[in-house]
């Protein structure tokens, strides 16, 4: 009996898995902060998005950290091709005017810790096989002591795993291409998983290990200085669905798994 069990059940779960639909990663979830799905809550600490310029602290228009917009300040405007022809400094063009996720300057008089974070939850039950991706982009001359961000997942409350991080090239220049074509080159950029950033929106995205129902993703950032932006847009899920069609469900449940059993008994 328990040999045949033995030889059985890898051809069973086998055919099991054959049966259920096969289903490509889909975009199931996502914030791009205009609109959301699947978005359960979102927190950011510190909140300044009741302030007179949401997204900014107080003492200036050039400290950032939040949901903002290219209106923001002149440091994430690209305006080279717009209102103000030799700006030399900006990420966001004469067209992107939704919403962004900004960095600029953590290390203020109204911000003494120098650091920001963020927690995303995301509803994630049905879907296995996760995948996350964001756009970033950064412009300025950053500091591997001083700027770094970090992004995490957790399912359900297990441990955390590293998805974004970021590391400061001091042994590169960078070329920044303005909506104009101007060319601007600074010392030392950012990078997010080794990969370059620079002042266009560039998607990058890692695998997440395991399922669950929900998601918790974590952003921790420290920076310093003016004229250094990190910015975000479009964190998106995608997942490949695990409910399998009620068809196969029954052909299983009614059928193969009755067949196996009614085989072992004869074997007895
Ligand atoms: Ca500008
Ligand atoms: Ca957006
Ligand atoms: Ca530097
Ligand atoms: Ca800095």
């Amino acid at each position: 009996m328990q040999r045949l069990w033995r030889a059985w059940l890898p051809a069973a779960t086998l055919s099991l898995l054959a049966a259920l639909p096969v289903q490509a990663q889909t975009l199931f979830a996502y914030d791009d902060f205009d609109s959301s799905i699947n978005l359960v809550s979102r927190t950011i600490t510190p909140d300044l998005s009741g302030n007179p310029l949401p997204g900014t602290f107080p003492g200036s228009r050039f400290d950032v950290f939040g949901i903002v917009d290219r209106n923001v300040n002149f440091d994430f405007a690209d305006d080279s091709a717009g209102s103000f022809p030799p700006d030399q400094f900006g990420i966001l063009k004469t067209r992107k005017t939704d919403r962004v996720f900004g960095v600029e300057d953590l290390l203020n008089p109204d911000n003494s810790s120098g650091i920001g974070s963020a927690i995303w939850v995301f509803d994630i039950r049905g879907y296995t096989n996760l995948l996350i991706s964001i756009d970033f982009a950064a412009m300025g001359d950053f500091e591997t002591a001083n700027d770094s961000h970090r992004f995490t997942v957790s399912l359900d409350g297990g441990p955390e795993q590293d998805v974004f991080l970021s590391s400061v090239r001091e042994d590169l220049d960078q070329t920044y291409t303005l909506e104009s074509g101007t060319k601007v080159v600074l010392n030392d950029p950012m990078a997010i998983n080794g990969i370059l950033l620079d002042n266009n929106l560039k998607r990058i995205s890692s695998q997440i290990q395991g399922a669950g129902s929900l998601l918790t993703l974590r952003f921790f950032s420290s920076t310093d200085g003016g004229s250094e932006v990190f910015l975000f847009d479009d964190i998106r899920l995608y997942g490949t669905q695990v409910v399998p069609e009620p068809g196969a469900l029954a052909f299983l449940v009614g059928g193969g798994l009755t067949g196996l059993f009614v085989l072992a008994r004869r074997r007895r």
